[in-house]
C-alpha cells in the first residue's frame, strides 16, 4: 500500500514531536516544517530519536508563496497545522503579528488546498483558550467562545475559517479544541514546565528560588503524548467535524506546585497573601517560590474544565494520565536530564 504524506507545522514545538513520532510509528512518511532560524532548535526531535526520519522544509506561516510552494510539491494526503505564536502572554504584546500567524496562516493554508490540494485533509490546533470568561460550567462543541487574549481571538478566527472551508468548498477541515496538555517536552516558558525544572534547579543548588505569577488560576491539564493520538483519529473519520480534548478534571497552578514538591519530598509551608505570598522550605527556611506582577497577564482566564464525551463517544478517545502521573512523568525527566 501506498505510504501516507502527511505535514506538521510547527515540527519544533512540543505537540510536532510527539505527532511525528506517532505518524512515523503509522508508516507516514513525515515533512516537518520550521521557520528559518539562526539556531534550529530538534533537542525534542533527537531526544525522540527521530530527527533522520523527518523530510525537514522550511515554512514561514505568514508567507503564503512559501506555503503554496510546499502545498504544490507534496500533495499531502494529510496537514496537521500546528505552528504558531502559542505563548498567550506574548500576544499581548505582539497582538498583530500573533493574530496573522495564528489566524490569517490559516485561511492561508485553506485557500492553497482548496486552489491545488482539494483532496488534503486538514487539522487545525484550535485551543481551550477561545472559552476565555467560560460561559458554561464545562466546555463542549457547543459552549460558545468567550476570548480574553490576543492569541484566543486569533484561534477563534482559524476555528471558524475552518469550519467555513469545510462548509462552504466541501473540504475535509476540522478543528481540535484541545485543552491544556503538558510533557517533559513543553516549552520552558509555560507554567508547568517552568515550575518542574524551576524546582529541580532549585534541588539541586543551580537556582535560588523561583517566580510566578497569577498561581490560583485553573487548567484541565492533560498529557501532550495522549492529546496528539486524537489530532490523527480526527482526520480517519468518515466525517469531518470538531472535537474537544480535555481531561474533565481542573486543578490550580498552587495544587500543581503542591504535587511537584510532593513527589520531590520537600517539606514545605505557603505563607502571605497576594503578591507577599510565598513559599518556604521548611528544611532550610528559605523562600523557593515568590509571586511577581510581571507574570500576570492583563485579561486572565480562571478556569477551564472540559467535556469531550464527543470524542469519547465517537472517536473512541479518552485521556489515560492524571495530573499526578503528568507531574511525576514530568519530575522523573527533569531529574534525568538534569544530572546527564
Ligand atoms: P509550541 O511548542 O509553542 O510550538 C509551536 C510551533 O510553532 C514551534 O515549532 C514554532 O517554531 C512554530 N512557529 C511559531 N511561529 C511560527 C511561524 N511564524 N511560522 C512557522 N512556524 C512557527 O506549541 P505546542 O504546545 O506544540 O502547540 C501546538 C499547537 O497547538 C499550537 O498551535 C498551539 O497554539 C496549539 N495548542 C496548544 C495547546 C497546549 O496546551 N500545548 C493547547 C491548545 C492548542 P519555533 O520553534 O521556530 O518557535
Ligand atoms: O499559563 C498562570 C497563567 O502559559 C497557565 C498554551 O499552550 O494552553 C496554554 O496557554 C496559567 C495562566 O498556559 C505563571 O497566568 C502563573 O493562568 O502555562 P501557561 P496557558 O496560558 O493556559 C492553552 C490551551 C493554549 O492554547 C496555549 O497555546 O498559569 N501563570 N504564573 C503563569 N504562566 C506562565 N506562563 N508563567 C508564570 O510564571
Amino acid at each position: 500500500m501506498k505510504k501516507k504524506t502527511a505535514l506538521i507545522t510547527g515540527i519544533s514545538g512540543q505537540d510536532g514531536a510527539y505527532l511525528a513520532e506517532f505518524l512515523i510509528n503509522k508508516n507516514y512518511i513525515v515533512v516537518g516544517s520550521e521557520r528559518r532560524s539562526a539556531r534550529y532548535d530538534t533537542w525534542r526531535l533527537k531526544r525522540l530519536g527521530i530527527e533522520r526520519k523527518i523530510i525537514r522544509e522550511e515554512l514561514e506561516l505568514t508567507e503564503p508563496y512559501e506555503i503554496s510552494r510546499l502545498i504544490k510539491k507534496y500533495k499531502f494526503d494529510e496537514i496537521y497545522n500546528l505552528g504558531a505564536q502559542s505563548f498567550v502572554k506574548s500576544s499581548f504584546s505582539s497582538p498583530l503579528y500573533t493574530c496573522n500567524t495564528n489566524g490569517l496562516s490559516v485561511l492561508r493554508i485553506l485557500e492553497t488546498i482548496r486552489e491545488f490540494s482539494p483532496n488534503t485533509k486538514f487539522y487545525q490546533a484550535s485551543s481551550s483558550e477561545m472559552f476565555g470568561e467560560i460561559l458554561t460550567k464545562k466546555q463542549n462543541e457547543r459552549t460558545p467562545f468567550n476570548p480574553r487574549s490576543p492569541y484566543a481571538v486569533s484561534k477563534v478566527f482559524g476555528h471558524f475559517i475552518v469550519k467555513n472551508y469545510r462548509e462552504s468548498y466541501n473540504l475535509f477541515a476540522v478543528s481540535g479544541i484541545l485543552f491544556n496538555h503538558e510533557s517533559p517536552f513543553r516549552g520552558e516558558e509555560f507554567v508547568t514546565r517552568k515550575i518542574t525544572k524551576g524546582l529541580v534547579n532549585i534541588i539541586n543548588g543551580k537556582q535560588k528560588f523561583l517566580e510566578l505569577g497569577n498561581i490560583y488560576s485553573k487548567r484541565d491539564w492533560g498529557f501532550a503524548k495522549e492529546y496528539t493520538e486524537v489530532m490523527w483519529k480526527m482526520l480517519q473519520q468518515k466525517k469531518p467535524d470538531d472535537y474537544v480534548v480535555s481531561t474533565g478534571r481542573t486543578y490550580s497552578i498552587k495544587d500543581f506546585i503542591n504535587l511537584c514538591t510532593d513527589y520531590l519530598k520537600i517539606k514545605t509551608k505557603w505563607i502571605g497573601k497576594g503578591l507577599d505570598e510565598k513559599l518556604i522550605n521548611l528544611k532550610n527556611n528559605k523562600i523557593i517560590i515568590k509571586i511577581s506582577p510581571k507574570y500576570f497577564r492583563p485579561s486572565e482566564v480562571d478556569l477551564l474544565i472540559g467535556d469531550s464525551s464527543k470524542a469519547k463517544k465517537i472517536l473512541k478517545w479518552k485521556p489515560k494520565t492524571n495530573l499526578k502521573s503528568l507531574v511525576k512523568i514530568m519530575l522523573d525527566e527533569e531529574i534525568k536530564y538534569f544530572l546527564s
